[in-house]
């Protein structure tokens, strides 16, 4: 997979070098490359942002900067749809027969980043992060983007950073442990928390008793069943307590008759019973 990242600050994508993702880059599965956008500037300041139209605070990113940084790195021959639609506009179903380039703008008004995202994420040709920095973007930069790629607005989650920086090495270990070959793979991919929909139990390990805690006697006992089971109740609950959404999301005949006495028995509402009619 290829990837370029753009940003002012690229120094703060230096961890990308580091560990597994590193690991990805020298085995050659993940081809990785920074880039700062200030090299797409021409005026002595190297200048990339300007105040907003309409007024308010802050500082807007110049469009400019970022269109010769897109034409760079997505030449548009790279997109071209074969087939159909104006250039002006995107073609409603696909792009090519290859899979195009996909350029990703983290921001808080952007979609949410998930599990399942990092999968689809994972089976791409070629991504293009765009960090903004400021108060964004120029907008008509992911508009006109969208005209030669597929163009996604993506959120971690309901805060907000200084950039897209931080965000970018969040979704690229995400999709980086995913690829084929990084992990040794397979047996060392636990994404159990989020692949099925409800959160795992609780781990632990040697020693048995530490600082007056014990281990749950059901993981010595070598009764298979009844730790699969214990482990079973221990995410429900867990995810009725922490994490309702995910939960309430779960298609109802997910959940057996001994889940829904688990979950009653600890005081969780389950529906449809516990629903007022
Ligand atoms: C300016 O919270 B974020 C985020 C915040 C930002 C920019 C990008 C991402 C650019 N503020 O994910």
């Amino acid at each position: 997979m290829r990837v370029d990242v753009v940003s002012i600050f690229p120094e703060y994508l230096a961890p990308l070098g580091l560990s597994l993702i590193g690991k990805a880059r020298a085995a050659g599965v993940l081809d990785l490359a920074v880039h700062d956008l200030r090299g797409w500037t021409h005026d002595v300041h190297r200048t990339v942002d300007d105040t907003p139209y309409g007024g308010g605070p802050g500082m807007v990113m110049r469009p400019e900067p970022w269109g010769e940084a897109l034409d760079a790195l997505a030449p548009a021959a790279d997109n071209a749809p074969r087939t159909g639609s104006p250039a002006d506009e995107p073609p409603a179903t696909s792009w090519a027969d290859e899979p195009p380039t996909r350029l990703l703008v983290p921001g808080p008004a952007g979609v949410r980043f998930t599990q399942a995202m990092a999968h689809e994420l994972a089976t791409e040709r070629h991504l293009i992060f765009a960090c903004g920095r400021y108060e964004g973007i120029d907008q008509r930069v992911l508009e006109h983007a969208a005209t030669r790629m597929p163009v996604t607005e993506v959120s971690l989650g309901d805060y907000v950073l200084f950039g897209g920086e931080v965000a970018v090495l969040v979704i690229l270990e995400a999709v980086t442990r995913l690829l084929p070959g990084v992990l040794g793979n397979a047996g060392s991919l636990n994404e159990e928390s989020h692949a099925h929909g409800l959160l795992e139990a609780p781990v632990y390990t040697k020693p048995p008793t530490w600082r007056g805690h014990d281990v749950p006697q059901i993981l010595r006992s070598g009764d298979h069943g009844g730790i699969a089971r214990w482990r079973r109740e221990q995410g429900l609950l867990r995810t009725a307590a922490r994490r309702p959404d995910m939960l309430a999301a779960l298609p109802p005949e997910e959940l057996d008759r001994r889940d829904v006495a688990a979950l009653r028995e600890a005081g969780f509402l389950v529906p449809p019973e516990d629903v007022a009619k």
